[in-house]
C-alpha cells in the first residue's frame, strides 16, 4: 500500500470511529428536554445536541489532524455565501461535517437522521461515513475501494424505467411554502415513478440509492454537509450524480440529481 493511501485509509478508520463517538453522544442525549432554536424560520432549526455532536467531531478533528481545515454546518452555515460555493481553502485536505442531518426527523423521535462526515483533497471528496445512530447503520465509501453498509459491500438497484422508480426528494428551509419548485417536479412525477418519499436527511437517501432500496433522489439548496459524505458512497456503489445540466455534481453546485445510473437521463428529462 503506498504512503497516501495509507494515510487515507487511517483518516477513513478515524472518521468511524468519530461518527460512532457523536452517535452515542447523540443517543445519550436523546430522552432529555430538548433545548429548539430557530435558525431562518420555524423549518431550519437546531438543537444544543447538534452543537454538542459537532463540538465533538471539530475537537476529535482538531487534535488527530491539526493541519486539515474543517466545514461544518453549524459553524459555518450562517454565512451568506455558505449555501452556493465551498468558501474554504480547498488546497490539502477538509472535513465537511453534518453533525445531525435531519434536524426536524431527530427532534420529532423519527429514527433517520445521521451524522456525516465527507474528507475531501485538493477540493474532491475521497471518503463519506454516514452513520444512524438509532439503527446503527454505518454507510463508508473511499474514492475507488467500494461502498459499504457495516462493512458489506453496497450496490445501486436495477430499476430499468421510471416505473419501477422509488423517487426521494425533499425541501430547503426556504422552499417549504405554497408554489414552490419542489411541489410542481412532484407532479410532474405523479403517474410517471412508482412513487416519491420525503423523508428529511440528505446524506441517508443517498445512501438508501446506494443499497438500492431508493432508485433515485433529487434536491436543490443542498449544502457541502449534506452531500459530501453521500456522494462519495453512492458513486462508489455505482450511482450517478449530476446536477440539472447533467454535468458531474460539484460541492458548488445547488441542484442535485442521484440516480442508480440506468434510469439517470429519464429522471433528468422530466426535471428539466
Ligand atoms: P438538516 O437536517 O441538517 O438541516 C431535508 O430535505 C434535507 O435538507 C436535510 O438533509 C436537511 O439538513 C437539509 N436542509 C434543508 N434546509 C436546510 C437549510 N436551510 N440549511 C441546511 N440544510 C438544510
Ligand atoms: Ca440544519
Ligand atoms: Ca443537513
Ligand atoms: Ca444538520
Amino acid at each position: 500500500m503506498n504512503e497516501q493511501l495509507a494515510y487515507e485509509d487511517a483518516i477513513m478508520q478515524n472518521a468511524i470511529l468519530y461518527v460512532k463517538e457523536a452517535g452515542k453522544l447523540i443517543m445519550d442525549l436523546i430522552n432529555m428536554p430538548l433545548q429548539i432554536q430557530e435558525k431562518k424560520n420555524q423549518s431550519d432549526l437546531v438543537t444544543e445536541v447538534d452543537v454538542r455532536s459537532e463540538q465533538l467531531l471539530r475537537d476529535r478533528i482538531i487534535r488527530d489532524y491539526p493541519d486539515h481545515w474543517i466545514l461544518s454546518e453549524e459553524t459555518d452555515g450562517g454565512r451568506e455565501d455558505s449555501h452556493r460555493a465551498l468558501q474554504q481553502p480547498t488546497a490539502g485536505y477538509g472535513w465537511i461535517i453534518d453533525p445531525i442531518d435531519g434536524t426536524i426527523n431527530f427532534i420529532h423521535s423519527i429514527a433517520h437522521f445521521s451524522i456525516s462526515i465527507g474528507i475531501v483533497r485538493n477540493g474532491v471528496p475521497i471518503c463519506g461515513v454516514v452513520y444512524n445512530p438509532v439503527t446503527n447503520d454505518l454507510y463508508s465509501g473511499r474514492k475507488q475501494g467500494g461502498a459499504f453498509l457495516n462493512g458489506q459491500t453496497i450496490q445501486v438497484g436495477k430499476e430499468q424505467e421510471l416505473a419501477q422508480a422509488l423517487l426521494a426528494t425533499g425541501f430547503q428551509a426556504i422552499d417549504w411554502k405554497p408554489n414552490s419548485v419542489v411541489v410542481e417536479q412532484i407532479g410532474r412525477m405523479t403517474g410517471r415513478v412508482r412513487s416519491v418519499r420525503i423523508m428529511g436527511a440528505a446524506s441517508l437517501d443517498l445512501c438508501l440509492v446506494a443499497s438500492g432500496r431508493l432508485t433515485g433522489f433529487w434536491h436543490d439548496g443542498l449544502y457541502p454537509w449534506d452531500v459530501a459524505a453521500g456522494i462519495v458512497i453512492l458513486q462508489e456503489a455505482g450511482g450517478t450524480i449530476t446536477n440539472v445540466a447533467g454535468r458531474p455534481f460539484t460541492l458548488s453546485d445547488s441542484t442535485l440529481i442521484a440516480s442508480n445510473s440506468i434510469i439517470h437521463q429519464a429522471l433528468i428529462s422530466v426535471l428539466q
